[in-house]
């Protein structure tokens, strides 16, 4: 039996009660994280009178009007940002300075992040090393490489050689959270009309497959995708929740934060990378976690 939150059984037996498609419910759950194995189960469960119900008995009497995009209102709320105050950001060894900031979801977009020439290394270093990209499996919590982010990657080790322990450090500093809370930097490399679906960074709690993700450092926190190339057309990141759009340009970087400190996840922070329409597109990625990593 999947247990509900009293939010989500409201929502399902609203709009039970409202007649909304079966359907238009399990693509509103998968858009808002759950899988589409529970998403199915649950609206199926919900609807067919001979089965016992996973929605328990409402607590209160209140039901919410139908969200934007089918999804229930989010209570989120972030804690005091990180990330400096301040348009200039002293990094240790370079000064960042900030571009744009929003404040939910929390995205920063900065510029000066890396050099020119550490942009040029990194591509360099990660180009014979790249395999096609994996995603996680949702039940799992298994890495395994599907079609919804097309696109091929690497990973380096964390402070792997001096360069990558160099570049790490200033993240972790813009970042204001510990380097070793940080994933190792992962690269990605788009080709033409390549994309990255919308996902959450975080590991959605009713999946399944994130407890095992989250054995060690936690649930991820916070994002730093940082542009090491300029892409002619196309490429953007995007929350479309949010209407959000930010241009890929190299150097620069774009920071969300989507965890607080009682472990809540922001759904605002659904973000994908658009389609590259002209050119080709490389990043690099650091994801925070809660703990130490590995
Ligand atoms: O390439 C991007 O813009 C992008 C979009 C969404 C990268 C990621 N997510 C990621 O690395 O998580
Ligand atoms: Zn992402």
């Amino acid at each position: 039996m999947i247990e509900l939150g009293t939010e989500w059984s409201n929502w399902l037996r609203a709009n039970i009660q409202r007649r909304t498609s079966p359907d238009a419910m399990i693509k509103a759950m998968i858009s808002a994280g759950f899988d589409a194995a529970t998403a199915t189960f649950v609206v199926t469960q919900a609807i067919s009178p001979s089965m016992p119900s996973a929605i328990p008995t409402p607590k209160t009497a209140y039901v919410p009007p139908f969200p934007s995009a089918g999804r229930p209102v989010s209570t989120y709320q972030n804690d005091v940002i990180p990330v400096a105050a301040g348009n200039r950001i002293d990094v240790g060894d370079r000064v960042v300075t900030v571009e744009t900031r929003i404040d939910r979801p929390c995205v920063i977009v900065f510029n000066n992040v890396l050099s020119d020439e550490e942009c040029d290394t990194l591509i360099k270093l990660s180009r014979p090393r790249l395999k096609p990209s994996s995603t996680v499996d949702p039940v799992t919590g298994k890495l395994e490489v599907t079609g919804h982010r097309i696109s091929e990657g690497m990973s380096f080790r964390r402070c792997e050689d001096e360069f990558i322990t160099r570049i790490e450090q200033r993240i972790a500093k813009l970042m204001n959270c510990p380097i070793e809370n940080g994933e190792g930097l992962a690269i990605l490399h788009y080709n033409l009309g390549q994309q990255y679906h919308p996902h959450f960074d975080y590991f959605p709690p009713q999946n399944p497959g994130s407890q095992k993700r989250m054995a060690v450092g936690g649930q991820r926190v916070s994002t730093l995708i940082t542009y090491l190339n300029d892409v002619e057309e196309g490429g953007e990141t995007f929350f479309p929740d949010a209407g959000i759009s930010v241009c890929p340009r190299k150097g620069a970087a774009v920071y969300f934060l989507y965890c607080n400190a009682q472990g809540h996840v922001d759904p605002l922070s659904l973000h994908g990378g658009k389609p590259v329409v002209s050119g080709e597109k490389w990043i690099v990625t650091k994801w925070m976690r809660q703990r130490p990593f590995g």
